[in-house]
């Protein structure tokens, strides 16, 4: 089955008559097969500290999230997965791991993720683990045993000796700067070197250029199980039954040999509180990252393969450039594979106010499609714990229509908890805030933090939005919570929560069967983008109304199945020959 993109010059006359031709280019773009399960899946991300509180302590946890898993059944998800559950000291909420085997105590152990993922079996949902390889906690066994120098763990970390300067000071090998601020390198006085961190201090990178490592992943079954033992903790969790795991920070698992200091970046000066300052073209993306996402594949394919179980799902997390982020699908020809779908940020990064155009929601579609090899699939992500919220970036008008490109777009759609009521951005202070990195500093706090994001879920009008019983819950509760959450959402057909069901439905109907045929058209005029796509059983046609003025569109005989706004009051089923959209109104078709 074929994606044929073709990026047409797609003229449609507006209420006002703007005619705008959005491209003109033609692309073969995409094969997909919808018979694995994930290929047209929805996934939905849980923050688990935001999600449901369990046992009252203020904290979400895994007792709050089985709970919930029948709502998550109950508005179609395929799959949740969960950001870090593992043990950590919480220097940078669970993405500091100490045991890669232990779920932390503050989400209920071991024994609960086990509950979970039987109430999930039970459901037909599958559960997908964050697993974090390039960094773990500098308070992981591994590390304090590198410390140590205990043998055979020396080499577990990135450790170097640094330079002396002209005045006898030991300094940092090279002018390498962490994401999170300060030189990447930090003094060990018990191993008296310094070790890299991309991250925070307390982050640690763990050492993938250990030749052994290499060596090792080439023979299939033996991925550098012997020295880095990451390959096993992914063993470890598939035993338990997982389906999947999404694998963070990706394109910071390698980083030069020659530890060669970064070109400095146009414009910039050297200034380590500059993350900007330096081009990453040693620390990111570099080739061998690439082989080590190859390796990763491999193990969980075997795993698969050899249990005769089917497919454990791979996602990665990558904002590099784009030709970079689709080497993380694997190779062009499919040879080597990587994750089954890498993020695709392009909606979340591209169109990032309300003053966005429909040429820019093109754009963002064309790049990733025109990209993206053919044997792959795509995906769609809207949001997540690292962004604003849709409603607050692009306005609440703009959730249902959003929540509807995604759902139309082919490929996987994926869902940041809280999306699906149109959540808005929380008010945290930052004595309040929970996010280490922006507290640091608290006069850019507003600027930085993510905790906005990251608010409890709105569950109902009842105190702390029935997120937790406790007083206090860990991060304030965001003060729309009367109005806006799950069970006055439920209640009524109208509500971001009904659209969003409908459009789920919508996919399970119509667009989630195989199809030889399926041509992806994105276009539309000034106001409006049409997306259109043919398959085997027919032909759908996304409208979206960016304006905030009606805009009237003529169409040839289509049906329609779907609107974002029921106040339109239109009649679901009836046959037009044109329409006259809603502001934000988005509605879908089918040919006649
Ligand atoms: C520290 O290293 C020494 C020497 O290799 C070893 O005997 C000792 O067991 C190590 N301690 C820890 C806690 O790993
Ligand atoms: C050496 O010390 C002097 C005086 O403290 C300082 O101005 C200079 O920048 C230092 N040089 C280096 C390479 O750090
Ligand atoms: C990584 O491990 C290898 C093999 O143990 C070692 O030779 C190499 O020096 C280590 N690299 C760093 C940067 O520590
Ligand atoms: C951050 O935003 C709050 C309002 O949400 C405001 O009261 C506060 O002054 C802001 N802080 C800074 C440093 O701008
Ligand atoms: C989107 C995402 O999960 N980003 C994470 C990448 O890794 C860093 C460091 O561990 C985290 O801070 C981010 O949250
Ligand atoms: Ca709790
Ligand atoms: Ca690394």
């Amino acid at each position: 089955m074929r994606f044929l993109v073709l990026v047409l010059a797609l003229c449609l006359t507006s209420a006002q008559g703007h005619v705008v031709q959005v491209r003109d280019r033609q692309k073969i773009v995409g094969v997909t097969e919808t018979d694995d399960w994930w290929k047209t899946g929805v996934f939905y991300q849980i923050y688990p500290r935001s999600f449901m509180d369990g046992d009252g302590d203020g904290v979400g946890d895994l007792k709050g999230v089985k709970a919930k898993l029948k709502y998550l059944k109950d508005i179609g998800i395929t799959g949740a997965w969960l950001s870090p559950i593992f043990k950590s000291p919480g220097v940078d909420q669970g993405y500091d791991i100490s045991d890669y085997y232990t779920v932390d105590a503050v989400f209920g152990g071991n024994a609960a993720l086990k509950k979970v993922l039987w109430e999930a079996k039970m459901l037909g949902l599958k559960i997908i683990l964050d697993f974090v390889p390039n960094h773990t906690s500098d308070q992981n066994e591994w590390f304090k045993k590198s410390v140590n120098g205990t043998d055979g763990y020396e080499d577990y970390y990135v450790w170097n000796e640094g330079k002396v300067d002209s005045n006898g000071t030991r300094v940092p090998p090279n002018n390498w700067v962490s994401i999170f601020k300060g030189s990447s390198w930090t003094w060990n006085e018990q191993r008296k070197k310094f070790y890299l961190h991309q991250f925070a201090t307390q982050q640690p990178d763990l050492n993938y250029s250990n030749p052994k490592v290499m060596e090792a992943m080439k023979v299939r079954h033996h991925f550098y199980r012997e020295t880095i033992t990451l390959a096993k903790v992914l063993t470890y969790w598939l035993d338990q039954g997982v389906d999947g795991f999404r694998v963070d920070a990706v394109p910071y698992i390698m980083e030069d040999k020659e530890l060669r200091d970064e070109p400095l970046t146009p414009g910039h000066k050297y200034d380590q509180n500059d993350v900007d300052c330096v081009e990453r073209i040693y620390t990111k993306d570099i080739d061998e990252t690439f082989d080590v996402v190859y390796a990763i594949r491999t193990h969980v394919d075997e795993y698969a393969k050899n249990k005769k179980i089917t497919t454990r799902v791979l996602m990665s997390e990558a904002y590099a450039d784009p030709d970079k982020t689709m080497r993380y699908y694997g190779t062009s020809d499919g040879k080597k594979l990587g994750a089954h779908f890498t993020f695709n940020f392009n909606l979340l990064t591209m169109i990032q106010n309300k003053d966005f155009k429909v040429a820019d929601i093109a754009k963002a579609i064309n790049l990733w499609m025109g990209k993206m090899p053919k044997i792959y699939t795509p995906n769609w992500v809207l949001g997540n714990h690292d962004n604003h919220r849709i409603a607050s970036r692009l306005g609440s008008e703009n959730v249902d229509p959003f929540n509807a490109l995604t759902a139309f777009l082919p490929g996987v759609m994926v869902t940041y908890n809280g999306e699906e009521i149109g959540m808005t951005d929380g008010h945290v202070t930052c004595e309040e805030g929970q996010d280490p990195v922006a507290k640091k500093d608290c006069s850019t706090y507003n600027a930085t933090s993510r905790d906005f994001e990251r608010t409890p879920m709105q569950w109902d009008d009842s105190k702390n939005a029935g997120f937790t019983v406790n007083e206090k819950p860990w991060l304030p509760v965001a003060d729309n919570y009367k109005e806006l959450n799950v069970k006055k959402e439920k209640a009524s057909p109208t509500s971001h929560l009904s659209i969003y069901k409908s459009l789920i439905q919508f996919r399970k109907k119509y667009v989630n069967r195989p199809s030889k045929k399926d041509k992806l058209i994105v276009g539309g005029q000034s106001k409006v983008l049409k997306l259109y796509r043919e398959r085997d059983e027919g032909s759908y046609t996304l409208l979206f109304n960016v304006a905030d003025v009606r805009q009237k569109v003529d169409l040839v005989k289509q049906k329609l199945l779907l609107t974002t706004k029921p106040s339109a009051q239109r009649q679901i089923g009836s046959i037009l020959e044109d329409i006259t959209l809603e502001p934000h109104e988005t509605v879908i078709l089918k040919t006649a």
